[in-house]
């Protein structure tokens, strides 16, 4: 009898999943999707057997066409009728934060309500979707069991259990990446750890939904606090005339000795930056703040979380301050001045803008009347904000320079040649790119992060 399995979110998260279920001897996997405007097309796309999502995934393309055109084991729809026969349904939907941090559950309660008026008797939901912990537990379960008057642990099985993919390597991070199958009980968790094991090549860590889903929000808010205090040195290298990228290096080179590592343990001090963006970093340590004001016993403020995720913010407005005293030294005032900003996507050599530090940083100078040229060659649509190509027409009469993506190309730039064509030879490093001496030797005024004046 083989496993009837829905996913439903033929997204970064559903597809990959979906398609490495179904590629499973016994598995019949149906992607549910809503034929929204946005997202709709991807209906189609899947069902002839193409990879809707772009940029390079090694490995999709070719099991997705495997399972939905040869084997036939992996179909799309938008029809939620699959779900009545789902041994399994996995809740693969965004889980955004709106502006003020709390987390928008539009989606995730519409699609559980939905799951519950269909699903059968001993059906197994696994949430897959990053959210606040005790979402599982306070929202979806009530919700599940409202609408199929069953109870939860007994009459259907519920798990959290969370991915781990990053663009570029959705495929490999589902299969390599260790896994916790956290259940609302044992029974539950074993659900979880029998489909998971034939797709997962890694350990299954067998945990219960709330350790789970805080662990998954915790792996983010740690790199970002970590990020957090790596600006936090860069604004003292900067106040007293060291160079932040000098004192990281003397950190970490302490020695990890394996022999005896708790003794001695290893540095990992982050790289100071223009900001923090993407789709993780920024939303997760307030998945983890909202999950404790909402759902925990003891009621504080996380200072640590909260203060970090305050200082990544901040930074983009670090970069408009540092250009602004360059530019005053130049003689001229940001209001009136054509700014060169270089790099609109959030991560280098990515086109991914999620929640990009360069957008904060462009509205920023726009505000102070400055004329902002942003250059990104990877980038296709800016949202709003217009977008060069040619690196050089950017650079061309620009009054100031400012690297807020470290993209390959503007390693290469030629400094002499930017003071020549530049109005005022002004040059600001959000990402460690440029040596001071060698941007001063060049006739430039530099200023960077975590650059002391040299
Ligand atoms: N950044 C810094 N300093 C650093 C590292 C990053 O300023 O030392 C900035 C980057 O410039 C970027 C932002 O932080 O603007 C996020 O960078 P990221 O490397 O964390 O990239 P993401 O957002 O794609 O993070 C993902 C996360 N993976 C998952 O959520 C499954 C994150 O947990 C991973 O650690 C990260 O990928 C990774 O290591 O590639």
């Amino acid at each position: 009898m083989p496993t009837k399995i829905v996913v439903v979110g033929m997204g970064y998260v559903g597809i990959p999943a979906a398609a490495l279920l179904a590629d499973v001897e016994g598995n019949i996997v149906t992607g549910v999707q809503r034929r929204s405007k946005r997202s709709g097309w991807k209906i189609d796309a899947l069902n002839e057997g193409q990879n809707p999502i772009g940029g390079d995934e090694p490995g999709l393309e070719e099991l997705i066409k495997r399972t939905v055109v040869d084997k036939k084991t992996f179909t799309v729809t938008d029809s939620l009728d699959p779900i009545k026969e789902a041994d399994y349904i996995l809740i693969d939907v965004q889980t955004p934060t709106d502006a003020d941090h709390i987390p928008r559950y539009e989606s995730l309660r519409a699609v559980s309500a939905d799951v519950g008026k269909l699903f059968k008797e001993g059906a197994t939901v696994i949430i897959e979707s990053t959210v606040a912990p005790g979402t599982t537990n306070n929202i979806v379960k009530p919700i599940l069991e409202e609408h199929s008057g069953k109870v939860a642990g007994s009459d259907f099985h519920l798990v959290f259990s969370y991915e781990r993919v990053m663009v570029g390597r959705l495929i490999h991070n589902i299969v390599k990446y260790p896994r916790a199958v956290g259940g609302l009980t044992p029974a539950c968790t074993q659900k979880g750890l029998e489909l998971y094991k034939d797709i997962i090549d890694a350990p299954l860590v067998p945990t219960d939904a709330i350790t789970a889903e805080i662990a998954k929000v915790t792996e983010n808010t740690y790199r970002d606090v970590n990020i957090a205090f790596a600006n936090e040195v860069a604004m003292i290298c900067e106040s007293m005339g060291a160079d932040f990228h000098e004192v990281r290096e003397l950190v970490n080179n302490l020695p990890n000795d394996p022999s005896n590592p708790h003794a001695n343990p290893h540095r990992n001090l982050h790289f100071a930056g223009g900001g923090v963006g993407g789709h993780c970093l920024p939303k997760d340590p307030w998945l983890l703040k909202w999950g404790n004001d909402n759902y925990g016993t003891i009621k504080f403020n996380p200072k640590v979380v909260v203060e970090s995720r305050y200082i990544n913010m901040w930074m983009p407005t670090h970069m408009v301050q540092l250009t602004k005293d360059a530019l005053n030294e130049a003689g001229r005032e940001i209001k009136g001045s054509k700014i060169a900003l270089l790099g609109f996507a959030f991560l280098e050599n990515s086109d991914d803008t999620r929640n990009t530090p360069s957008r904060d940083a462009y509205e920023e100078l726009q505000k102070l009347g400055a004329e902002v040229m942003v250059h990104d060659h990877l980038v296709r649509d800016g949202e709003g904000v217009p977008l060069e190509t040619d690196l050089w027409k950017c650079l061309e009469g620009a009054h100031a320079v400012i690297i807020m993506t470290r993209h390959k190309p503007y390693y290469d730039i030629d400094l002499a040649k930017l003071k020549g064509v530049m109005e005022t030879p002004v040059l600001i490093d959000g990402r460690n790119v440029f040596e001071p001496k060698v941007a001063l030797d060049a006739g430039l005024i530099f200023r960077g992060i975590g650059k002391g004046r040299s």
